[in-house]
């Protein structure tokens, strides 16, 4: 691996505690899951920048930890496990903190439900109409018109779903954190928010908080959360 940049979080500094876990990120949602979660947490970490646009996510080292050369992926220091996926991060995370994700029953099964939606639905599809309606107009139009259209009938799914609901598995939790960076880019997305209110009501209240501010600005600040 290039030799990578270490930074620890100013949580971990300014509470002087010794991380427990090393995080390999980008500026990306599914980079964004992950820090958010250790900031809700309380986790102290260090971050690791991985840089995809400069391929850093090929180097050995980094794929002795995540096979499938994609970030994010962490290393417990406690017991050196290591993982790779966004999902089975977030419940990884959950279930060594209690935090979350509740430990059993129904809440905890409608939790995984939409955290298990999100990386089936959200993430692809919306990674799709990242890379031809942002990054390659024109080139595709079937591809755009696919892929905005499955956009479109995500972002209702999730509307419904939160008509009447304060987050999607009723308690704050791992399902929020998943879908909420995803939903970030709905500029990237073309999406107008207003046909969508209960799911701007619910990005508003996730983009308040203190914990999401901080893990959206990992590994870099990019600027401001986008407000619709
Ligand atoms: N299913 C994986 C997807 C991870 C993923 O696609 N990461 C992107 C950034 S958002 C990446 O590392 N891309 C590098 C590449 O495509 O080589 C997860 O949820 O962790």
């Amino acid at each position: 691996m290039p030799t990578l940049a270490r930074h620890d979080t100013a949580h971990s500094l300014a509470k002087g505690y010794a991380t427990v876990i090393d995080l390999y990120t980008w500026t990306t949602p599914n980079g964004r899951k992950a820090s958010i979660m250790l900031e809700e947490i309380g986790l102290p970490y260090t971050v690791h920048p991985i840089d995809i646009s400069k391929d850093e996510q090929f180097a050995p080292d980094f794929l002795k930890i995540a096979p499938n050369n994609r970030i994010p992926a962490i290393v417990d220091r406690d017991n050196n496990i290591s993982l790779m996926e966004s999902g089975a991060i977030l419940i990884y995370l959950a279930d060594k903190t209690g935090k979350l994700l509740p430990k059993s029953g129904e809440g905890r099964y409608h939790t995984i439900e939409w955290l298990m939606w999100q990386m089936g639905g959200p993430g692809p599809m919306l990674g799709q109409v990242h890379h031809f309606v942002k990054y390659n107009p024109g080139k595709a139009p079937y591809a755009e018109e696919r892929y905005l259209k499955e956009a479109h009938r995500l972002y209702k799914v999730l509307n419904t779903r939160l008509e009447g609901r304060q987050f999607v598995a009723d308690e704050y939790s791992i399902a929020d954190i998943a879908i909420w960076p995803w939903i970030s880019r709905f500029e990237w997305q073309t999406i107008d928010m207003k046909n969508y209110p209960h799911v701007k009501r619910w990005y508003e209240t996730i983009a308040a908080r203190p914990a999401v501010q901080r893990g959206y600005k990992i590994p870099t600040d990019m600027g401001p959360i986008p407000m619709p």
